[in-house]
């Protein structure tokens, strides 16, 4: 506490803090902050996962901090610091809480050519929300309460502290110091602000006067914790709801209000659902380019409410005829309270051309769902997971065609059921799903990702054996990286030589194989009908599992409509 500081050696005080916010994992290649580690083990339960590469390590801190709210922790050595700041672009797009230490340059040293230095600050600026140096070991119980308080609040989003010391041998020295601990930025959201109340009539007399409303639910939804209060509010109004591909998990997919994901990974019906409406209300999304289809859904001019924690967010993209400011639980609660009971009833004939745009993309799209190709068709493991993924799963999945194909035909059935994803990095999902499985074990956790991104950090899947993180992988495995095709032929003017295909193809691997290999379960699926009790047997193994999946080269998710 405050006023009972005692001399101690900063290792201590560090060990003892991150044990004091609730932090069970940390993710790093060594050699950063030695002693802290060597404290961690004397004074704490935390698991100190060496992993393979620094970016995975901060992917796997990115998916903890998603599947749990809590902030991830990962860390990196001088050398390792820019592959570390890499793994925090994804967290910084995403505004996922991520806390990386990294070792960094000693003020009696620098500019002597130090062995492996250089002046790494600059590279964290981009990704990060704070980005702090620690030269003083005083400083450590303050610097890192900031850390906390930064990731979580607002916004939420990364951070960076360098500590002084090529490893951060900083944790070495001794002072007197607190190591008091806030509880309420261990997690997310600290703060629950609440709306003016002028705002938020404004905002719901627009949505109760629509005809044709629509709702957009973004990370922020997810970030407040907010998606029963998004279900009560849009079922007392009867407002369908979209969302982006990071408020997925916002409203279960087969809800008769869901209309799938917007924008571009994205569900058709949604598209076509915000492009007929005449009101769109944004909820805790930054209305960037994934989620409008770049601005093409909904054109700039429709009519556009918003609301979010950000008062920067407010009008960035569309010109907004009212905007409340606050979190969005709060907000939907208020909203939600003061919502009259007459006015949903003149949205019946919106909610009948919904619920057939809902079926008639469910007729068109069955053959693919359901499809018994050989190679396997994706759009059939989307639906297979869609039927069989557990009621308490969290489904991570990677970018790219593993965002399209998930992102459009993957449908959460539970509200209990999470869905995180790759903010657009390929490689992401394998060790994220890692990162999310340390932070809730007593969950199943279900990757999916394509075998470009499965390659990236395929190392991990000895960090998963060797410390029992028992994630499930589903390798959609083509072959290739067929996403770039389209791609390649545009720029072949149409037609691709044969040639151009070692631009985007690999050689044949069984991932099932190299997986058994590495001391995990691995699964070889080469018929449809295989897929569900290969993730009935995943899923009961109490071990690492990557179920290899034989796919089509040439089969395409279906691309967004405008
Ligand atoms: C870090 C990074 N580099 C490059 C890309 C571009 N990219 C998007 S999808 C893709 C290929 C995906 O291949 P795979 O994961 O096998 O999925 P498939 O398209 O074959 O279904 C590439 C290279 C990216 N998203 N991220
Ligand atoms: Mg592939």
């Amino acid at each position: 506490m405050l006023g009972h500081n005692a001399k101690r050696i900063g290792a201590e005080v560090l060990a003892d803090m991150l044990a004091g916010y609730g932090v069970t994992h940390v993710f790093m290649v060594p050699a950063v902050l030695r002693r802290t580690f060597a404290e961690m083990e004397r004074r704490t339960k935390i698991a100190r996962v060496h992993c393979h590469g620094e970016k995975s390590a901060a992917y796997m801190a990115d998916g903890y901090a998603r599947a749990s709210g809590k902030p991830g922790i990962c860390m990196a050595q001088v050398i390792g610091a820019l592959n570390l700041a890499a793994g925090l672009r994804d967290a910084w797009l995403a505004h996922s809480p991520v806390i990386a230490f990294t070792g960094g340059r000693d003020p009696k040293t620098k500019f002597r050519k130090v062995y492996q230095e250089i002046d790494d600050v600059p590279a964290f600026e981009p990704v990060t929300k704070f980005n702090a140096t620690i030269d003083d070991v005083a400083r450590i119980p303050d610097m890192v309460r900031q850390a906390f308080r930064v990731a979580t609040s607002g916004t939420p989003g990364p951070v960076h502290l360098q500590f002084r010391g090529n490893e951060g041998q900083l944790d070495l020295e001794e002072a007197e110091m607190d190591g008091l601990v806030e509880d309420q930025f261990a997690h997310v959201p600290p703060f629950r602000p609440e709306p003016e109340a002028a705002q938020v009539k404004a905002a719901l007399d627009l949505l109760q006067k629509a005809e044709r409303p629509v709702i957009v639910a973004g990370g922020g939804v997810r970030a407040s914790g907010a998606a029963a209060e998004l279900v009560a509010l849009a079922e007392a109004l009867q407002i369908p709801v979209a969302t982006s591909l990071n408020g997925k998990d916002s409203i279960p997919g087969i809800h008769p209000l869901a209309v799938g994901v917007v924008g571009s990974y994205s569900r058709e019906t949604a598209n076509r659902v915000v492009n007929r409406a005449d009101l769109v209300c944004y909820i805790g999304s930054e209305t960037g380019g994934m989620t409008t289809h770049f601005w093409a859904v909904p054109k700039i001019g429709t009519p556009v409410i918003q609301i979010d924690i950000d008062p920067e967010a407010l009008g960035r993209n569309y010109p907004l005829q009212a905007s409340v400011l606050g979190d969005a639980k709060a907000v939907l609660a208020r909203m939600y309270a003061q919502a009259d009971n007459v006015s949903a009833k003149k949205r019946q004939a919106w909610i009948g051309e919904v619920a057939k745009l809902r079926a008639e993309w469910y007729a068109k799209h069955k053959p693919m769902l359901e499809s018994d190709a050989v190679p396997i068709n994706p759009a059939r493991i989307c639906h297979e997971l869609s039927e069989n993924v557990p009621d308490d799963a969290i489904v991570v999945v990677d970018t790219g065609h593993a965002g399209m194909w998930m992102g459009g035909l993957y449908d959460l059935r539970k509200s209990t059921q999470n869905y995180i994803r790759s903010a657009g990095h390929l490689g992401w999902a394998f060790p994220a799903g890692i990162g999310a499985k340390a932070a809730c074990p007593d969950r199943p956790v279900v990757v999916f990702t394509g075998d470009a991104g499965f390659w990236y950090h395929i190392a991990e899947i000895e960090t998963a054996v060797r410390w029992k993180i028992n994630s499930v992988t589903v390798v959609n495995n083509n072959g290739g990286g067929n996403q770039s095709k389209r791609g390649f032929d545009r720029a072949y003017g149409g037609t691709q030589t044969e040639q151009a295909r070692e631009l985007w193809t690999y050689n044949k691997m069984n991932f099932a194989k190299l997986a058994e290999d590495m001391g995990a379960l691995g699964i070889r699926v080469e018929k449809p009908a295989d897929i569900a009790p290969a993730l009935k047997r995943a899923l009961a193994a109490g071990r690492p599992v990557v179920i290899d999946v034989a796919t089509d080269l040439d089969a395409l998710a279906p691309t967004a409509v405008s």
